[in-house]
C-alpha cells in the first residue's frame, strides 16, 4: 500500500472558462480554510507566461516552470487548484477532481458578460458542448476520483460547495 503523506486532500476544480470554478473555489476556501490556488494568477505572478498566442488571444503557459513552483505548495495537502486544464499536472497531486459544467445558454451569458466575443466566445462554448475538460479529466485521472458537477443556478452552486465539503470530510475519515 502506498504511504500517503497528506493529512488533508488536494482538490482540482476544472472546467471550461465561465463554468464557476473561481466562485466555487472561493466559497470552498472560506468554508474549509484550504488554500485556493488560482493557476492563471500563479502563472502571472511567477512569470510563467510566455509570448502571446494570437489565435487563442491568451499567452502561452510555461507548464514546466509552473509545475516546479507548485510542487512545494502541493506537498502537505489542503489545496484547491483552480484551472481550465488538467492533463499537465502530475496525477499524484490530486485526491479529488471536480469537473464543473454549465449549460450553453448560461455559459454564453456569463462569457458575454465577461466581454468574450467572436472566436474566443465560440471556442469556449464548443469546449463545453464537446465535454473537452470532462474527457481530459477522465483520461488523466482514475475514474473513481473524477466527479462532474452541474453549476447552472445559485441553488446548484450552494449544493456543489456542500458536496465538496462533505467529500473532504469523508476523505479525512477514510485516510487519516
Ligand atoms: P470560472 O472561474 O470557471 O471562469 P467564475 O467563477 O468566474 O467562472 O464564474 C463566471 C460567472 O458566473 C461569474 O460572474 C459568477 C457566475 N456564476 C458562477 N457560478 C454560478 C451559478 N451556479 N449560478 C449563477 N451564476 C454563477
Amino acid at each position: 500500500m502506498a504511504l500517503r503523506q497528506r493529512t488533508r486532500p488536494n482538490i482540482l476544480i476544472t472546467g471550461t472558462p465561465g463554468v464557476g470554478k473561481s466562485t466555487i473555489s472561493r466559497l470552498l476556501s472560506e468554508r474549509t480554510k484550504f488554500i485556493w490556488r488560482e493557476v492563471s494568477k500563479l502563472a502571472e505572478e511567477h512569470n510563467c507566461l510566455d509570448e502571446y498566442d494570437p489565435e487563442y488571444q491568451c499567452p502561452y503557459l510555461n507548464e514546466d516552470k509552473l509545475l516546479d513552483i507548485m510542487e512545494g505548495m502541493m506537498a502537505s495537502g489542503g489545496n484547491i487548484v483552480d484551472y481550465h486544464g488538467c492533463e499537465f499536472f502530475p496525477e499524484r497531486w490530486f485526491d479529488g477532481v471536480f469537473v464543473i459544467r454549465t449549460n450553453n445558454t448560461a455559459l454564453y451569458d456569463r462569457l458575454s458578460a465577461r466581454g468574450y466575443t467572436g472566436k474566443k466566445l465560440e471556442d469556449n462554448i464548443q469546449c463545453e458542448i464537446f465535454e473537452t475538460l470532462l474527457e481530459e479529466a477522465q483520461s488523466s485521472y482514475k475514474p473513481e476520483i473524477v466527479q462532474e458537477l452541474q453549476n447552472n443556478t445559485e441553488d446548484q452552486l450552494q449544493s456543489n460547495v456542500n458536496t465538496i465539503v462533505e467529500w473532504i470530510e469523508r476523505w479525512k475519515e477514510e485516510n487519516i
